[in-house]
């Protein structure tokens, strides 16, 4: 997608520091952190939101999930706890219609969400 932000992340074509990335999948710090780590996992693939998902893509999820938890391990979160939110569409507080995951951790976090 030509004017898609994450897209052009995943892409390389903006300078941004990635933390993990595969052939399918990337992630990178969130520009406007809300906890001491905040990264945002990424599928290298255009999918606008969790809605869009189609029946070939969840596996692709699947994948996501394993690597939020390597890299939870990785950051020093895993012990003590962690989140992994995905907002979807407006009222979901859905920003960004590029579907990624939200890793959270390093301060004990609130809920329920605002
Ligand atoms: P959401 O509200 O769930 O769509 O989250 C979008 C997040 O993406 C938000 O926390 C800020 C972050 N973000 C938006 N644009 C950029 C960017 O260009 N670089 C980085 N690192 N993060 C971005």
């Amino acid at each position: 997608m030509e004017d898609c932000i994450f897209c052009k992340i995943a892409s390389g074509e903006l300078d941004t520091d990635l933390v993990y990335e595969d052939e399918r999948v990337a992630a990178f710090a969130d520009q406007n952190p809300q906890a001491p780590v905040h990264l945002l996992l990424i599928p290298k693939k255009h999918i606008p939101s969790m809605r869009k998902l189609e029946e070939k893509d969840y596996e692709l999820v699947g994948h996501i999930y394993r690597t939020a938890n390597q890299l939870a391990e990785e950051q020093g979160i895993a012990e003590d706890g962690f989140r992994v939110v995905t907002n979807c569409g407006d009222d979901g507080g859905q920003t960004v219609y590029h579907l990624h995951f939200h890793l959270l951790g390093g301060r004990r976090l609130q809920w329920p969400p605002g």
